[in-house]
């Protein structure tokens, strides 16, 4: 697993951390409208820091397919008192925004890492901003805002064009002088991905399969952050029951599963609506790496006896 030193104040991490979802949204996807209010949106950050989570990403606009975009004030409206009041009382805080204004509120407030599902695209002032705070900045794959981003799924092989333009927003955050220690990436499961579950359109699954491949760039593997908890492509797993998909809120057993796996590929961090099984998840992934790493050694000694 790769580090990410710039994280002050984040476990020694011998593990995947686990990243708990705030979204203060009444519309987002997967958990659309239970923690819109303030006080239980803080109510339900500390709890996940509670039951396991090792940081908190708190989150004012809905990225759900075919979602219309919030004003920046409506989302620093939202954001503004749970992320105050979780860093006050002493979480690891992230901000999930595409806005540099919001950044730059969340960053004086004291967050601690910025989780920018655009990669910096859909603000030419994201870059410059995070690389002057010095905190580490997720950059997700991402083709375009979600009106319409099932348009864009479109791949000859998913994971080298993701690759591949994670590898190019990497030199454009960096030119804007973002130290390539403090970049996290991200394939954007569900961003301009087809929900299949098999075959060549089942995309979040290769790239998924593709995590070691997709975080090396330049020579240099980076962290890997996944967000896979909920989304459509679990629900296309399942039969559908008089043509509807299955409610994503049923999908948290199918996460921990991803979570498991994730972690066990070396993945850095999972972002998870439901906390506690995914904490057990990535504690067993890790002793399961440990005895991989183990029986190697193992293997190599007998190799040298005999
Ligand atoms: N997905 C969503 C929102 N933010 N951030 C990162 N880094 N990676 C993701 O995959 C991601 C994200 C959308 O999911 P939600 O509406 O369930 O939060």
């Amino acid at each position: 697993m790769v580090n990410v030193p710039g994280l002050a104040g984040a476990p020694a991490a011998d593990r995947c951390l686990v990243m708990g979802v705030v979204n203060v949204t009444p519309d987002s996807f997967s958990d659309g409208g239970r923690w819109f209010g303030a006080d239980t949106a803080i109510e339900h950050g500390l709890e996940m820091v509670s039951l396991g989570a090792d940081i908190v990403d708190v989150g004012g606009e809905s990225t759900r397919p075919g979602a219309q975009r919030v004003s920046a004030e409506e989302e620093l409206r939202r954001v503004k008192p749970v992320i105050t009041e979780l860093v006050k009382a002493g979480v690891l805080v992230s901000v999930d925004t595409m806005r540099a204004q919001v950044a730059e509120w969340a960053l004086e407030a004291g967050v601690s890492l910025v989780n920018d599902v655009s990669g910096g695209l859909a603000d030419p002032y994201m870059a410059r901003l995070v690389a002057k705070a010095r905190v580490p900045y997720v950059v997700v794959h991402w083709r375009g805002h979600s009106h319409d981003m099932y348009s864009r799924a479109r791949y000859a092989d998913v994971v080298r064009e993701v690759h591949d333009e994670l590898a190019q927003r990497v030199g454009a955050v960096i030119a804007e002088g973002l130290d390539p220690s403090m970049i996290v990436l991200d394939p954007g499961l569900g961003f301009s991905k087809n929900p299949a579950a098999l075959g060549p359109e089942a995309h979040n699954w290769q790239l998924l399969a593709g995590l070691p491949e997709l975080a090396r760039i330049g020579g240099h593997d980076f962290p890997v952050l996944v967000g896979a908890s909920r989304k459509r492509y679990l629900s296309r797993l399942f039969d559908q029951v008089d043509g509807e998909l299955r409610p994503f809120t049923e999908n948290d057993a199918a996460t921990v599963a991803i979570t498991a796996l994730a972690a066990a590929a070396g993945a850095w961090c999972v972002r998870v609506h439901e906390v506690p099984a995914n904490a057990d998840a990535v504690r067993a992934a890790a002793a399961y790496q440990a005895a991989v790493v183990y029986r190697g050694g193992a293997a190599y000694r007998a190799g040298h006896r005999s």
